[in-house]
């Protein structure tokens, strides 16, 4: 027997072991590692000429593109690409392309930057583990799981300090609940909420704090107040909020959401739910770093259940690493949400198991923080699938 098998999908040091374990040349284990990775970059917006010519270049090395018929006859304005090749493969071509027209060597610079940023171990701006629990402490009369919980000030000192004993990485205080169907408070009422808390907890925990706010009034207040993060689910679409989380100069989540929370429900519906919302991330990046935010503060949510049936989110969550190849930390927010319900069949009460389950995947999948209810649960649950993943 030669006992053949499938190897599972190793990284870098992993595969280098290996190979040292069969007995290959220091010098062939270089060669050969960036050849047991394997990687499909997607692209678009590529010039058909370019597209020819990227796809030649791949073939020269043993790899492949695939462009759509109008890319071959030259009859589109611009075409999708997918590459598909070993990471031996994309460097030997990126090399290639820098010598090429058709914007080819900015094409080269984009496959580099994403390989890096999907493959490289990614950095809070706040430093600290590479997978943190945020722990939600809404202070609205009407969030769908804890709304009325936490109003009275002395309460939400309380299940703020508890989260933190339980290990929470950082805090997020809401005042405005945004489920589905909601209306949108006035800013006077959002801080009448969350001030009174920010002001009380801030001085008593040492983790960050992040106001859960769309409102450049708001954020502004919550930061003077003590707040250390913005946590945005209009991603800066209020007017004046990019420049607003310029000036702070504090960190920001930027999320995704399709259409309001009045109506965001009412039959949601994308081309390809993931290569949509990156699309909207690299847009609002851009318009934040034109706006004076710095790249390093920016973190992107692809906002679980905002205008998203449940086959959108099964689907994000299937493929949520491929966020990470934006060059941002990744937040996700699955705790306890509908679509678990839907999946379980269960009311928010009867939802941990299933918020846990999806938890240990995000971490598998590079997700940088987890906004969640169950802060001690969810502790347990990062620690043991990071040592998993440590592994390989
Ligand atoms: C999210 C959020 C989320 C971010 C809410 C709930 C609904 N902020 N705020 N991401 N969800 N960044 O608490 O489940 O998914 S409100």
């Amino acid at each position: 027997m030669f006992q053949t098998r499938v190897l599972s999908d190793i990284r870098r040091q992993k595969i280098k072991e290996l190979l040292n374990r069969i007995g290959c040349d220091p010098k062939g284990v270089e060669i050969m590692a960036p050849k047991a990775e394997h990687f499909l970059v997607y692209a678009r917006g590529l010039d058909p000429r370019g597209a020819n010519i990227l796809k030649q270049e791949f073939l020269s090395s043993d790899g492949e593109v695939a462009v759509s018929w109008g890319a071959l006859d030259i009859s589109t304005k611009d075409t999708e690409v997918l590459m598909m090749g070993t990471m031996d493969q994309f460097k030997r071509v990126e090399g290639k392309l820098e010598e090429q027209p058709f914007d080819l060597p900015r094409l080269a610079e984009e496959i580099n930057r994403t390989l890096r940023s999907y493959r490289e171990k990614r950095e809070l701006p706040w430093g600290g583990e590479p997978c943190q629990v945020m722990g939600i402490l809404n202070v609205t009369p009407d969030s769908f799981y804890d709304g009325g919980r936490y109003s009275r000030e002395e309460d939400a000192v309380k299940r703020a300090l508890e989260m933190e004993k339980n290990g929470a990485d950082m805090i997020d205080i809401g005042g405005e609940s945004t489920r589905p169907g909601s209306e949108r408070v006035s800013v006077e009422e959002e801080l009448e909420r969350v001030l009174p808390v920010i002001e009380e907890v801030a001085p008593e925990v040492d983790v960050p704090i992040s106001i859960d706010t769309h409102k450049p009034r708001v954020a502004e207040e919550a930061v003077k107040a003590g707040a250390d993060i913005i946590n945005d689910v209009f991603g800066l679409r209020k007017e004046g909020m990019p420049e607003k989380v310029a000036a702070l100069d504090v960190p920001v989540i930027i999320m995704h959401m399709q259409g309001r929370p009045k109506d965001m429900q009412e039959d949601p519906e994308y081309d390809d739910v993931v290569t949509d919302i990156c699309s909207f991330f690299y847009e609002r990046i851009e318009l934040a770093k034109k706006a004076g935010v710095k790249k390093d503060n920016i973190i992107i949510d692809p906002g679980i259940g905002f205008g998203k049936n449940l086959e959108h989110n099964l689907e994000i969550l299937a493929r949520l690493d491929e966020f990470s190849s934006l060059g941002c930390p990744v937040l996700l927010g699955a705790s306890r949400k509908s679509f678990l319900g839907e999946i379980l069949d269960k009311r928010s009460e009867n939802r941990l198991y299933g918020s846990l389950a999806a938890a240990s995947l995000a971490v598998e999948k590079r997700v940088s923080i987890l906004r969640v209810h169950d802060v001690a649960e969810t502790v347990d649950a990062v620690e043991t699938i990071s040592s998993i993943c440590a592994q390989r």
